[in-house]
């Protein structure tokens, strides 16, 4: 199996989140999940690891909003250049918001910490020195896969990070900046149509708002719910699309606790959605922490279940661009990703 893969991630590595209640904690979507990865699928025999190619900024600025993409080019050094202070260490900083722009003023802010809550959805997609780099990169990674897909009718696996789902039209959150998947996805909708099924933990809520007003791609989410889960305001059932687009969106908030049973049927679900749409091209937002012990999760799939999930989307028979988003219980990432390909290979 193809796999698209690049090295840049590495240096987006901010030193601390802030997690719920403003605990300042080290940075979970971390380099090592991609080691862990990388390790796992070297040990196969069915693993190709690819260059992306530079798609350029056309596929990304067809979703993201220029503003918003000129915005994460910009904002490291536009800080540094502010704040002498920050020069003298400037790996223990990362650019975060301290002000939000809530439920959406219309005006653009033209200061860069006005800009920041503007642009910024939470305290846990901080930006780096090289964080627009490692996205962009992420991006070709997915674009690549996607066009590996489209031209040999056959499945490839984009092994993004930073991942994408949270990232909308124009915001960044959950670790997220370019939203890989919606970029690959309405890329291949120009080829024919389009089936996105999200099977991260988390809803992908800029996944959702990118595609909310279209029919030429369905998108799915499986998820926790967003009653009790983050990203809090998005991702509820009674969300199914509008205009062009009503009915052509569909979420599954889960329980806490969903276990394999569970989450396979609700699968099922989905995926006969799918068929009935009958799509030429499928993309999976793929995160790994639906895993039984996420660190960030509470649903209880275990390795075995990934391997089934594999299965029943691979029986699908659709040319297939599978992408990574989350996943933190980085021991099992590599097991997880593996068993969940396999089925592809
Ligand atoms: C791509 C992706 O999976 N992004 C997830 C971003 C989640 N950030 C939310 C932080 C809130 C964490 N609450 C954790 C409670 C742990 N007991
Ligand atoms: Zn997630």
């Amino acid at each position: 199996m193809k796999i698209f893969y690049s090295d840049e991630h590495r240096k987006h590595f901010p030193p601390f989140e802030l997690f719920d209640g403003g605990k300042r904690v080290p940075y979970f979507e971390n380099p090592d999940r991609m080691d862990r990865i990388l390790t796992a699928l070297k040990k196969t025999d069915w693993a190709e690891f690819i260059e992306p190619t530079d798609f350029g900024l056309d596929p990304i600025h067809a979703v993201h909003d220029k503003a918003y993409i000129n915005f994460l080019a910009s904002c490291w050094t536009e800080w540094l250049d502010s704040d002498p202070t920050l020069a003298e260490a400037p790996e223990t900083h990362a650019f975060l918001p301290a002000t939000f722009a809530l439920r959406r003023t219309p005006r653009v802010p033209s200061s860069l910490h006005g800009k920041g809550g503007y642009y910024m959805m939470d305290l846990s997609a901080c930006i780096v020195e090289d964080t627009y780099k490692a996205s962009l990169a992420s991006a070709n990674c997915a674009l690549s896969a996607a066009e590996y897909a489209f031209s040999n009718q056959q499945p490839a696996f984009g092994l993004c990070r930073p991942p994408g789902h949270h990232a909308g039209k124009d915001y960044a959150g959950g670790y997220c900046f370019i939203n890989n998947a919606s970029v690959a996805a309405n890329w291949l909708s120009l080829k024919g149509k389009v089936a996105l099924l999200d099977i991260d933990y988390h809803v992908g809520n800029g996944t959702q708002e990118i595609f909310y007003e279209r029919n030429d791609v369905l998108t799915i989410s499986i998820h926790g719910d967003p009653e009790f889960e983050y990203p809090h305001y998005f991702g509820f059932a009674d969300e199914t699309g509008a205009g062009a687009g009503l009915g052509f969106h569909r979420n599954f908030p889960l329980p806490k606790d969903t276990d394999d049973v569970k989450y396979l049927s609700t699968l099922d679900e989905a995926l006969n959605m799918i068929k009935e749409f009958a799509p030429e091209y499928l993309v999976i937002s793929a995160g790994m922490d639906i895993f039984d012990g996420d660190p960030l999760g509470t649903f209880k799939v275990t390795q075995n279940g990934f391997t089934e999930i594999g299965k029943r989307i691979y029986a699908l028979d659709l040319p297939t661009v599978i992408l990574m988003e989350g996943g933190y219980a980085n021991e099992a990432l590599g097991t997880n990703t593996v068993n969940l390909l396999e089925n592809f290979k």
